[in-house]
């Protein structure tokens, strides 16, 4: 059987399926370098340099998720090894979260939940009143896969959409070709582009400063998109209003300064952590492994490396 690496957790389900065709090694053991010829990984671990040296037989990473920011697509290229990744599946459940961070962040259900458990309502009275998520003006920033099935929920809340891309794009929301002109005509931002270097602090002190003390900032994409530093700073100045979080610059680290403040909601990276959004990602990662066993192609390889796949 052919020797396959794993770099990072996999799912006892892709391991069943898995080991009915692949030897698998761990990247933490003794691995044979020479003999692996695929690897399973994921969008946190990516594929480390002296890894992608070391497996110089590689041909195909299969990463279980949709971004592909630390793995170096380039060396990849160059060493004909093929990048898969796992689009669509998940669109809905991120698109989810993007919408629950919001109504979280307007209706404040997480002190009023905790006003309701602490026996605060007995005590005290009734909860403060919130703000409402309804009719409100949202920019999208990156109207890709994701992005269009948020706008597709927030019609449900008589949403104005606005997005920020680089190209316009054929659909009837309102186009931004600047960002600090979108974030000055909206009261919330939703993030959902790719990270890495094109995206890197794209939200920036101007964008944040633009939305102004009233705004709400989302971050469904990753860390690296937005500035947490000119983030915690405007919080902490007014400048910003609110924001809720599933993405950190340094993750599993959170500043201490956002843990503490009560305009902020914070999850732990769960945008797609559903048990089953989480198994067709797992069945989508083996199903690339395998179809290239079986045929040479892969079923989605990220754009960088489709030229790859043979057709
Ligand atoms: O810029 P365009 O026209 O290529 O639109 C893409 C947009 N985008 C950007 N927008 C502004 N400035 C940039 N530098 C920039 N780079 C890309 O992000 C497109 O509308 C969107 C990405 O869409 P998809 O490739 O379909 O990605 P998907 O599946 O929606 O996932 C987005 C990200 C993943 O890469 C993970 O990081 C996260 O969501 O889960």
């Amino acid at each position: 059987m052919p020797d396959l690496l794993q770099i990072g957790g996999i799912t006892d389900d892709m391991r069943t399926r898995l080991e009915e065709r692949f030897t698998i090694h761990k990247v933490g053991d003794d691995y044979p370098a020479d003999a692996i010829t695929h690897i399973v990984t994921n969008g946190h671990d990516g594929v480390p340099g002296p890894v992608l040296e070391a497996c110089k037989n590689a041909k195909v990473a299969a990463s279980y998720g949709v971004g592909y920011d630390a793995i170096d697509t380039d060396a990849c290229v160059a060493r004909g090894v093929l990048v898969t990744h796992t689009p669509d599946v998940l669109n809905e459940e991120v698109a989810t979260t993007a919408i629950m961070l919001m109504l979280t962040s307007y209706r404040n259900f997480l002190s009023d939940e905790a006003h309701a458990r602490s026996g605060a309502w007995e005590r005290d009275g009734n909860a403060p009143l919130s703000r409402s998520a309804d009719g409100r003006r949202v920019g999208i920033l990156g109207l890709g896969r994701i992005g269009l099935a948020i706008a597709d929920k927030l019609k449900a809340f008589g949403t104005d959409i606005h997005y920020h891309t680089r190209s316009a794009k054929d659909v009837p929301y309102t186009y931004h070709a600047n960002l600090v002109d979108m974030a000055a005509a909206v009261d919330v931002i939703i993030c959902i582009t790719p990270g890495g270097p094109a995206t890197h602090h794209l939200v920036n002190a101007d964008v944040l400063n633009a939305l102004g003390a009233e705004g709400t900032l989302i971050n469904v994409s990753r860390g690296s998109v937005v500035d947490e530093a000119a983030l915690v700073s405007a919080l902490q100045d007014g400048r910003l209003g609110y924001a809720a979080l599933d993405v950190f610059e340094e993750e599993p680290k959170i500043p201490d300064a956002l843990k503490s403040m009560s305009n902020v909601v914070l999850l732990p990276h769960v945008g797609s952590a559903t048990h089953e959004t989480r198994a067709a990602m797992g069945n989508l990662v083996v199903d690339n492994l395998l179809s290239h066993l079986d045929t040479g192609r892969v079923v989605t390889p990220v754009p960088e490396c489709a030229h790859l796949n043979p057709a």
